[in-house]
């Protein structure tokens, strides 16, 4: 059955294709109107869907699945085409049939394709446009890793399926254009090139741009523009005129035929051609004349299988296939510049069942296994099927470097320091793989650099004996350099993380990144965690400590982004030991592979490069035992300082995270002195503290029973008093304590944009001085 193409693959005869295309348009269109008409949400809310959009790409993934991919190659799906996706799945026999009248319900389909909560077998999940488009690449960056470090993995192709509208998102061709992505032979992205996007037709012809810009980066650029019937009008004598005016028509008055027929649609055809072109299609019949100027080669499955071999054959360098589609293929719909959001309606629809033969009881039906297609399908579904990977990474992190520092230190450069540790190590070290946007060297990554080198696919030549900072770039080089993106950075952290999978090689991801930027890769933040990757990022440095830098690179609201970012731990030491225990036990999570079974995947350190004085901590070592200690470091918090206090003194809780330690410190003593104990309490992961919180009143919420209290909060908090809370970041973050302590709180934090200063003088600026914690603690304790 079928035939072989030039590239080895067997593919069958085109009508069994057709078939299959069919029933897969049957099948996305049925889901989104089952998800909308055959269920009562009873919300009054608009379920909604993408039927238009699917059938768009309905040609294509059928080309995919179903003639082209291999089992090694990974794909992402352009978001508003899931219910394609899951009807091929369902197909190859990889989706239980139950779950096809459940999109978007809950714990059925996904809207838009998702790693984690889909039933099925989905490589990239996809949402925020232009995300998936990029993520494929950087999984491809990775696997050029794996493969240089670890031995090559058989092939895989790395495939974006994304809308034409896609490409209006920057992260686009930030990813395009980073040195780092450049000759990756295996990628190919697939244009949806509907000319539509959600409000509108495209305007204008933007292919010429397009190409250009992939061409400049060094892509190859495939068009698949034309179908069989227009290619051979074309053929024929005069028919370059027909090609010219097709090819020069705007998208606008292109679109505008979809809805036409007739002698209507030859006059808007013709509307502006020259006379050569109305003499061409002079002799072509009304009926006739639609179908052959609509047909676009995106609907066209040789053309397409074609234009995949040719990218095939180019191995060096990534591939974009433009794929000309109609938007509502084959529906009612079809080509509307409204359709967006257009469900066809329930004649609509059953009028569809029966032209294909279908009734109620067997719409839902896969292929008939004895019949041609369904023979081919299972065929594919041997073809497809992949091996289980395991996420752990058999290695034992050590539980600390044991990093000692008689004098002061930040915490940026002890994070370095643990590093050029981690990289010592025999079992951890053959794993970590750090990446920056331009800012390895003044986020302290220079020792490991210096250590293991800079990745790059082939050894190049150094220009440069600096004793400082080797860049020796090879392919055993561990640090992987981006330039300056942050939405990169954020993309290939989301795709080292999920090596185990994609790369079947689990790694030790480690970024770093100037800490308000972590901002402007944030969208790319969510991705990677909403995507279940595992990885460690360090924001630093951070908050107006970082004085005279200013307000534009001074980060306020980054600490209360990393406490409610969900799938992320936000950790903030202060001291080096705090942050040595933290950073090897994030490593030793991200080994574990946890995230698998629904642990934390991502690993966030907010760090300042503020020398901080030691001794404070040594001292609460000494008094808690190393154990002990370190069992509350990870927990969240513990007490720095326990107050001497007579009976009857009033007592107060400062709490702080990171830099500002030392004013409270100093704090602390102008209030002894005064006859106040105040405790000082170290949050190092204001992240775990609130989710201890949470966990057990939620408990008590769920089972209506009074909730306890959480065991790290006791510890840290022995007593009730009332607290001030301390930090460089904004107020709001850990103003949630006094509540958690059923207390009165007052936050200082940092509420407006910093400026250039000294440390001491912005400190004063927002109130965070010694003298401003101790009036603070003063309003407290009035408050209780
Ligand atoms: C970052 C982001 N912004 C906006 C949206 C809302 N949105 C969803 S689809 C879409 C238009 C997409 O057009 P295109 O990529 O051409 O896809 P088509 O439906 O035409 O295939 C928009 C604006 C989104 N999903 N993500
Ligand atoms: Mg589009």
């Amino acid at each position: 059955m079928g035939s072989v193409r030039d590239n080895g693959r067997v593919t069958p005869d085109p009508d069994v294709l057709r078939e299959i295309e069919r029933r897969v348009l049957w099948l996305a269109t049925r889901i989104v109107d089952a998800a909308n008409h055959d269920r009562d949400t009873g919300d009054g809310v608009k379920v909604g869907g993408h039927q238009a959009s699917s059938a768009s790409l309905v040609s294509a993934m059928t080309a995919l699945w179903f003639a082209h991919l291999d089992a090694a190659d990974r794909v992402a799906v352009k978001p508003h085409a899931s219910p394609v996706f899951h009807a091929i799945q369902y197909l190859l026999g990889n989706l239980d049939r139950r779950y096809l009248p459940m999109l978007r319900a809950r714990g059925g389909l996904q809207s838009y394709p998702s790693r984690t909560k889909d039933p099925d077998p989905v490589d990239f999940s996809t949402g925020s446009v232009g995300l998936g488009a990029a993520a494929p690449l950087f999984a491809a960056v990775t696997r050029r890793y794996v493969d240089a470090h670890f031995g090559a993995r058989p092939r895989s192709r790395f495939i974006a399926i994304l809308g034409d509208a896609e490409l209006d998102e920057g992260n686009v061709w930030e990813a395009v254009a980073d040195p780092a992505t450049t000759g990756l032979g295996n990628v190919m992205w697939l244009v949806d090139f509907n000319r539509q996007s959600l409000d509108r037709v495209v305007p204008g012809v933007r292919i010429h741009q397009w190409r250009a810009q992939f061409e400049a980066a060094g892509w190859h650029v495939v068009e698949v523009k034309y179908g069989a019937k227009l290619a051979k009008a074309y053929a024929q004598p005069g028919g370059e005129c027909l090609r010219d005016w097709i090819d020069a028509m705007p998208n606008e008055q292109y679109q505008s035929l979809f809805g036409l027929a007739g002698d209507a649609l030859r006059k808007q055809f013709l509307t502006d051609a020259p006379p050569e072109v109305e003499a061409f299609v002079k002799d072509i019949a009304d009926d006739d004349l639609g179908p052959l100027v609509t047909d676009l080669g995106g609907h066209d499955i040789a053309a397409l299988l074609d234009a995949f071999g040719q990218c095939d054959a180019v191995t060096d360098r990534p591939s974009v296939v433009f794929a000309y589609t109609v938007k509502g293929w084959g529906l009612p719909i079809a080509g509307n510049p409204r359709n967006h959001s257009a469900l066809l309606s329930t004649e609509q629809v059953d009028a569809m069942r029966a032209d294909l033969g279908l009734t109620k009881d067997t719409e839902w039906d896969r292929l008939d296994p004895a019949s041609d297609a369904g023979v081919w399908v299972g065929v594919r579904r041997e073809a497809l099927a992949r091996p289980h990977r395991e996420p752990h990474l058999a290695i034992t992190v050590p539980a600390e470097t044991g990093i000692r520092a008689a004098k002061p230190i930040s915490t940026q450069e002890v994070f370095g320091r643990v590093l050029v540790d981690l990289a010592r190590d025999e079992q951890v070290a053959p794993y970590l793989v750090t990446t920056a946007p331009d800012v390895a060297t003044s986020t302290n990554l220079a020792g490991f650099i210096n250590k293991t080198g800079v990745f790059a696919p082939t050894e190049l030549k150094s220009w440069s004996d600096d004793r400082m900072l080797r860049w020796t770039q090879s392919p055993a080089g561990q640090h992987i350099e981006l330039g300056i993106s942050e939405m990169n950075l954020f993309l290939l952290l989301g795709q080292l993380g999920l090596s185990w999978d994609l790369s079947d090689q689990p790694l030790l991801a480690v970024g770093t990144v100037y800490d308000p930027f972590v901002l402007r890769g944030l969208d790319a933040f969510l991705y990677g965690t909403y995507s279940g990757a595992r990885f460690v990022v360090a924001g630093t440095p951070s908050g107006i400590t970082l004085a005279p830098e200013g307000g534009a690179h001074q980060s306020t609201i980054t600490a209360s982004v990393g406490l409610e970012l969900p799938g992320v731990t936000f950790v903030e030491p202060a001291y080096a030991a705090a942050l040595d225990w933290l950073l090897c036990d994030a490593l030793g999570q991200v080994a574990e592979g946890k995230v698998a079974a629904g642990g934390d995947g991502a690993y966030y350190f907010r760090l300042s490069t503020r020398p901080v004085d030691q001794a404070p901590f040594a001292a609460a070592r000494e008094r808690l035992g190393d154990a002990v200690l370190r069992r509350q470091v990870l927990a969240g918090a513990y007490q720095l300082v326990q107050a001497d206090r007579s009976d009857g003194d009033p007592v107060v809780h400062l709490v702080g995270s990171g830099a500002v330690l030392p004013e409270i410190l100093a704090a602390q003593a102008e209030l002894a002195d005064e006859g106040i104990a105040a405790h000082v309490v170290d949050v190092t992961s204001l992240d775990r503290l609130y989710r201890a919180w949470q966990r057990t009143l939620r408990q008590g919420v769920r089972t209506a029973t009074t909730p306890s209290y959480a065991g790290v909060l006791r510890a840290a908090f022995p007593e009730r008093a009332p607290i001030v809370t301390v930090h460089d970041a904004a107020s709001h973050t850990m103003a949630w304590l006094g509540s958690a302590l059923g207390v009165p709180c007052v936050p200082l934090g940092v509420d407006e944009f910093g400026q250039s200063g000294s440390v001491a003088e912005l400190y004063e600026l927002h109130d965070l001085l010694p003298g401003s914690i101790v009036n603070a603690a003063l309003a407290a304790l009035s408050l209780f």
